[in-house]
């Protein structure tokens, strides 16, 4: 009994009426019930403010180490920055490790295919089971894929492909060259394997070909004829151009001659490069802009279209992209400023469809503008992401975002036919979102690439996914027995007949990249050529030592 009344007695202070009973015992409980109340209320707003102001600091931190990002650029010697902390932190996941082991598979598909029935010729039509001398015969399929099997590490296919480099690559041909198909493809990729490999052959072979163009520079002005024959020098320019030398046939050589400078220590090539800029820059418009033919007796733009898609592009991308390769210093200045002049003038010619909202560049012609994009000019988003972080971090944003909604727009390319490949270009009609234009697809990179630098960028695995589908689209699509083949028509899936050396050289290293870790072939050492050939960022005093 004793027993039970003492544990009553415990249990006393649970109960309403022992509260009841005596006021003071009441005011007593809702004076400890307020003081609780506040107290848990009071520590929850600390740490929500807590929070706040952690995430203002971060935001702070950002911006500072985006400054100093920007003045370290400038100013320091040598000085390497491992991209945003986010993307270190990116693990080679199981998944990303299998969808690079597919896209492996499909370049050695490719590339078992090529050997088979084109070997030696420039490219592979799959269809007919032959091989065709689209380039004059410089085996460009095997000179555009070396870096790509070197870096999937194909090493018994890159050991075969540079024999073949050694012992029969001839350039001494009777042929009327694209002096940018020859500068991006054939030199890009020399150069790119002899960075990777270190391996001398490749190096030579560069210099060879490089000097057998060299003479399409030798016009009044310095900007090149884009034409010349190989074994016979004799540069001049089609006269489909209205013998105009082509605006980005003209400034897409600047990476390649600067590299090789770099290289053999002779300042010739990226003398005549950076001259054509040097010429371009005398004339620069407010906006940036400059038309796709030039005279290249005067230096001076002839009437004609302006766009980022065919004819125009690298030129802009090689602006920014000669500014990372020179360490972003003083003597490089000029490329970034040009660039960024061009860029207001891009955003001068974005537009959005109806009902979407895709955003999308439009080409001009005189003052009007034309409601047509170019699947070529897809490499904006890319290009926009990686010049991004040179701005302050109000137009770093901006730019950015821009880049983002682009490259919406570019995968809806894809999305939006039956296939799920994109035509080649793409018209912009009132209420009716994108229409397709010209409707066939040759494999084309520009997209992936895209993917690539924003995935790199922001870390954001939507953009894999993305380039998965687009990969998936084209193992549907277009991959045969004997390769891999264009589209005729993307609404029906008919087949065309050629293996594009830049299928092997872009698309598949581009889609082999964006599942590989961001620090594999990173942006901080390596800047790629508009064929997607990495070159290796000299450091600044390495330059002096080497380029007399
Ligand atoms: C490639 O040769 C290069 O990417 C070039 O800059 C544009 N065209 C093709 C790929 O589409």
């Amino acid at each position: 009994m004793a027993r039970s009344r003492s544990s009553t007695n415990q249990f006393r202070y649970l109960q309403l009426s022992y509260y009841l009973k005596r006021p003071k015992r009441l005011a007593l409980l809702l004076f400890s019930f307020v003081v609780v109340t506040f107290v848990v209320w009071d520590r929850q707003t600390l740490a929500r403010e807590h929070e706040v102001e952690i995430s203002k600091l971060n935001e702070e931190l950002s911006q500072l180490q985006n400054q100093l990002k920007n003045y370290l650029g400038d100013a320091s010697e040598d000085i390497h920055f491992s991209e945003p902390t986010k993307k270190n932190l990116v693990a080679d996941d199981p998944i990303d490790i299998e969808r690079r082991d597919k896209v492996k598979e499909a370049m050695l598909h490719a590339w078992t295919s090529y050997e088979r029935y084109a070997w030696g010729q420039d490219e592979l039509q799959p269809q007919t089971k032959n091989g065709i001398d689209s380039f004059g015969g410089l085996g460009a399929t095997i000179v555009d894929s070396l870096d790509t099997l070197y870096i999937m590490g194909l090493d018994d296919q890159f050991q075969k492909a540079k024999e073949w480099v050694a012992k029969s690559l001839d350039f001494n041909k009777d042929y009327e060259a694209s002096v940018f198909e020859t500068t991006i493809r054939v030199a890009g990729g020399l150069l790119s394997a002899y960075d990777l490999s270190e391996d001398k052959v490749f190096l030579e072979k560069a210099k060879e070909i490089v000097d057998r163009l060299l003479p399409a520079w030798d016009s009044p002005s310095g900007i090149p004829y884009n034409r010349i024959n190989l074994a016979h020098g004799n540069p001049h320019n089609p006269s489909w151009t209205g013998r105009n030398s082509i605006l980005a046939d003209s400034g897409t050589e600047q990476l390649e001659f600067i590299a090789l400078s770099q290289r053999t220590g002779d300042s010739k090539y990226q003398q005549k490069a950076e001259n054509v800029i040097t010429q371009l820059q005398k004339t620069f418009p407010s906006d940036g802009l400059l038309p796709i033919y030039i005279n290249p007796d005067t230096g001076g733009s002839s009437y004609s279209a302006i766009t980022f898609g065919a004819m125009g592009d690298s030129f802009y991308e090689y602006l920014i992209k000669a500014w990372i390769q020179g360490n972003k210093t003083e003597s490089v200045k000029h490329y970034r400023e040009m660039w960024e002049t061009s860029m207001q003038g891009l955003v001068s010619l974005v537009r959005k469809t109806t009902p979407s909202s895709f955003s999308y560049i439009c080409e001009k012609n005189g003052d009007s503008l034309s409601h047509k994009m170019d699947e070529l000019a897809c490499f904006v988003p890319g290009m926009l992401a990686l010049g991004s972080f040179g701005y302050d971090s109000e137009n770093s944003e901006k730019f950015l975002s821009l880049a983002k909604e682009l490259a919406w727009t570019c995968y809806n390319f894809y999305q939006s036919t039956p296939t799920k490949l994109a035509g080649e270009n793409y018209y912009f009609h009132d209420g009716q979102d994108m229409n397709v234009g010209t409707s066939w697809n040759i494999l084309r990179p520009e997209t992936v690439e895209s993917l690539m630098y924003l995935w790199r960028f922001t870390g954001n695995k939507t953009y894999q996914e993305w380039g998965w589908n687009i990969f998936q689209a084209f193992e549907k699509n277009s991959r045969i027995d004997s390769g891999y083949v264009g589209l005729k028509d993307v609404n029906t899936g008919v087949k065309d007949n050629t293996m594009q050396s830049f299928f092997l050289a872009e698309t598949l290293k581009y889609l082999y990249l964006l599942f590989s870790p961001p620090s594999f072939i990173s942006f901080d050492e390596w800047v790629f050529n508009t064929e997607a050939h990495p070159l290796r960022i000299v450091p600044r005093h390495h330059q002096r030592e080497t380029i007399r």
